[in-house]
């Protein structure tokens, strides 16, 4: 008789917000799969995709050994001795010969793991590898520029009690980006005394529960945003007594928002100039509000424009450190590197925000005969030839390195190009998190613990960083014995001989992350090795916001505050609150020299004052229409699943057009057509779609894998969005890619 199998505490990995869940696992697979209710941040709330988890854990592209390509191009499978042994002695040699910093590193995490980026610090310092980067910096390097300069903090939006919900090309329904958002949208819908704001040129699930909707022309969100702010200065909306309290002199900004011209910038954007000012009323009317922005306004023109516009909108009206509005809370782990931004990439001397290279200079840092260019790349947990701007030059890119090696889970198109594939455990194997959005006033975080054991052939990412470490001779057994004895004792015992190895043995504290992991690591038990690496982090962040962990019940000092902090996650599989904060600690993480908010960004106000030249939209007589490229759908989910069948409907991701073009081409949903950019040119099938503008067409993102079909073929499933875009067209600080602003032809297939 079949005894009723466990149900475990997991999250979800297919967005940011890693929902959790309950499961029940059998033979290797997902047998039931339930929203968790004692989970903190999620409440028992999942959206409808992880119910296809198990095409994750299980599928025909898994890796199962290390793999090393041949003089013939092709790979063959090799053990694990010789593949560190080979991919330490190569890249070895890259650093003796042109410096470490020619070894680029690319990636360290997807939506729901984020432990693997932690400990490639050890492999990275040991390497000497200096420049790095991933996909925040094809998206958000911008917005983090803005925030840095404004606030020395990312604020977070807090829609659950927010009066006034304003999303800028953001698509919370499909996309979310917030705990539990389509609860929270429906909640905000319903209450009369509660309104939504959505900023987007298609009419949305989420701008379907809109008060005010702003269908704007593609890419001219800069023209409304600022629009906006004009009114708020000029019908007194802005909260004066909060600016002069925490804000710096704002005269330069109020000198250009004087010359706006409302009506006309309106008309540009192809919105009505009263919504925009009933808008505007509402943020600068309203007790709290939130604001949200994302790859509508970041991968679009004028993208960091538009993150300095969108937080003035919040700025200026006064809403922070409140409830409903946003807030400034504490972090754990580390997504993005540390640092002033003031350095610039060694080949086109590209600003490099939050430690990252922007993505769309990668090509050119590597396809250049610059004695600084890259010459080797390490690439871990991304797929940057399908995820980056223009693949085919991207492609191009790798197969000039010397070396490229990639950790992955699957045969990706980034692993086919690489010289060594080493093959990870699965994120549902081996003990992992996320470091996205904790939360305010209460930070939650939850370390999922494995539900299966380690595919066959596979290692997790610390294992693979501790042996390359090992094999380029940056540590041996008899330098962590002392730390393994203390472990063995306790966590106390070995948070003291921690400290002090830190402070005494540079060479340890070089690869901390691995130090932690062979030591506290092994002594956690089996499958929570992993977990070592987390230690470090709460104890940086018990050290830097003691008060805030107290608040959220633990107790002790020093290393005590840590550990206590540190047992309730291994504890606790369904999530902990980590720190509570009062309101107010808002004001107080303001990080600026002055510890107010810059209201002045100058490079970003002449910006502002130049649009007055710009006449929207760009589209040519070649290219007449706006395509986005990579629209969040419900048969999305980045590429994290390979296996097409995970989808139920839109299997090809159809290219959406309004019913008013389509008539104009003479096609109808089902017709198959011919979709050209200037890069590339693709077949796409149609659907006839009344939510979008005319002139404006949109493929989904995250399709266009390849993938064997029922007959084993390998074969590539919809259109790969990146065969489409270029890295050119981009801003021009940050660099970040218009995506979703792509000029593009249609022609109707005979
Ligand atoms: N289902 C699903 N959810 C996901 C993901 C996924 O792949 N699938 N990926 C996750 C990731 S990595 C991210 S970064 C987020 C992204 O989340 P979102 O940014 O919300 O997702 P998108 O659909 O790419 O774009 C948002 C909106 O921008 C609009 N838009 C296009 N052009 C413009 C414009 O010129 N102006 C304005 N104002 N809006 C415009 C689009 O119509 C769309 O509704 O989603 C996360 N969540
Ligand atoms: N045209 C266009 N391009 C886009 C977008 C768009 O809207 N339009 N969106 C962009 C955005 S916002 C993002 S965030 C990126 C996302 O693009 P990527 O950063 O490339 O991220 P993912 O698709 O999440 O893939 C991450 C990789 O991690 C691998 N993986 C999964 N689990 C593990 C594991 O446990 N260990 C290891 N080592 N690997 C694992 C997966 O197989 C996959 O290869 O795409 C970007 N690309
Ligand atoms: S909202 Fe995101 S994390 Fe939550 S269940 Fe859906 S895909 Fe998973
Ligand atoms: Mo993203």
């Amino acid at each position: 008789m079949a005894h009723p199998a466990e149900w475990k505490s997991t999250s979800c990995i297919l967005c940011s917000t890693n929902c959790g869940l309950q499961v029940q696992v059998e033979d290797g697979h997902f047998k039931k799969i339930k929203g968790d209710k004692s989970n903190p941040r999620s409440k028992g709330y999942t959206c409808e995709k992880p119910s296809g988890l198990d095409h994750y854990q299980n599928h025909a592209d898994r890796l199962t050994t290390p793999l090393r390509r041949s003089e013939d191009g092709s790979f063959e499978a090799i053990d694990w001795d010789t593949a560190i042994r080979e991919v330490a002695g190569k890249l070895a040699r890259i650093r003796d010969t042109h410096g470490g910093s020619k070894i680029f590193y690319y990636g360290g995490g997807g939506q729901g793991n984020h432990l693997g980026g932690v400990y490639s610090g050890a492999t990275r310092r040991v390497l000497d590898m200096r420049y790095s980067s991933n996909a925040l910096a094809q998206e958000k390097t911008g917005e983090f520029w803005v925030e840095r300069q404004m606030f020395g903090g990312r604020p977070e939006p807090d829609f659950e009690h927010a009066q006034v919900a304003v999303f800028v090309g953001k698509n919370p329904w499909h996309s979310h980006g917030f705990d539990r958002a389509r609860p929270i949208l429906r909640a905000i819908a319903k209450d009369r005394n509660r309104h939504m704001i959505v900023v987007d040129p298609r009419r949305t699930e989420s701008a379907d529960l809109a008060d005010i909707f702003l269908q704007v022309v593609p890419g001219t969100d800069a023209f409304v945003l600022a629009a906006m702010l004009k009114v708020l200065v000029e019908e007194g909306l802005t909260d004066l007594d909060f600016l002069s309290a925490h804000a710096s002199d704002g005269q330069a900004l109020f000198d250009v928002l004087s010359t706006v011209p409302v009506a006309d910038y309106c008309e540009r954007a192809g919105v009505s100039e009263e919504l925009v000012r009933q808008a505007a009323r509402l943020i600068g009317g309203a007790e709290s509000v939130s604001v949200l922005e994302d790859l509508g306004v970041e991968m679009a023109p004028h993208s960091t424009l538009n993150s300095y516009l969108e937080k003035l909108l919040y700025s200026l009206t006064g809403h922070l450190a409140r409830p409903g509005t946003m807030n400034l809370g504490t972090h754990i782990g580390k997504l993005i590197g540390g640092g002033k931004d003031n350095k610039t990439s060694p080949v086109g001397g590209h600003k490099i925000i939050t430690g990252l290279i922007p993505c769309n200079a990668i090509p050119d840092e590597i396809l250049s005969d610059h004695p600084d260019r890259f010459r080797a790349m390490f690439i871990e947990s991304g797929n940057p030839v399908h995820s980056l701007a223009d693949s085919p030059r991207m492609r191009e890119a790798l197969d000039a390195l010397e070396c490229v090696v990639v950790i992955d889970v699957a045969m990706t198109e980034t692993a086919k190009r690489a010289d060594y594939i080493l093959p990870a455990a699965s994120q549902y194997e081996k003990v992992e998190t996320t470091f996205f959005g904790g939360g305010f006033p209460d930070h939650t975080f939850l370390l999922r613990q494995p539900l299966f054991p380690i595919a066959e052939g596979t290692l997790t990412e610390p294992e693979i960083h501790s042996r390359l470490c090992r094999a380029l001779g940056a540590f041996e057994d008899r330098d962590l014995a002392t730390l393994r004895e203390a472990a063995q004792e306790s966590v106390e015992k070995f948070g003291l001989a921690f400290v002090q190895a830190m402070t005494g043995e540079p060479k340890l504290a070089a690869i901390m992350p691995v130090v932690l992991y062979e030591t506290l690591g092994r002594s956690l038990g089996e499958g929570l090795e992993g977990a070592a690496s987390v230690w470090g982090a709460v104890q940086t962040l018990a050290m830097e916001n003691a008060d805030s962990v107290r608040r959220a019940g633990f107790e002790g000092e020093g290393l005590a505050l840590g550990n206590a902090l540190f047992r309730a996650i291994l504890d606790n599989t369904n999530g902990v609150v980590i720190t509570s904060d009062p309101y107010e600690a808002t004001m107080e993480r303001i990080r600026t020299d002055d510890g107010r908010i810059e209201l002045v960004i100058p490079e970003l106000i002449q910006e502002l004052a130049d649009l007055i030249d710009e006449q929207p939209p760009r589209t040519t007589d070649d290219y007449p229409f706006i395509l986005a490229a990579g629209e969040r759908r419900t048969s999305t989910a980045n590429t994290i699943f390979r296996d097409p069948s995970w989808r139920r409907k839109d299997g090809e991701g159809a290219m959406r057009m309004s019913p008013g073009d389509a008539e104009g081409l003479g096609v109808e949903t089902g017709d198959r057509i011919r979709l050209t950019t200037k890069r590339g040119s693709v077949e796409a099938i149609v659907e006839v779609n009344d939510t979008l503008r005319e002139g404006h067409i949109t493929i989904p993102n995250g399709y266009g894998l390849e993938y064997p079909d029922a007959e084993g073929t390998r074969k590539v499933h919809g259109i790969p969005p990146n065969e489409l875009t270029s890295s050119e067209d981009r801003d021009w600080l940050a660099l970040t890619p218009w995506h979703k602003h792509v000029r593009a032809r249609v022609e109707v297939i005979a």
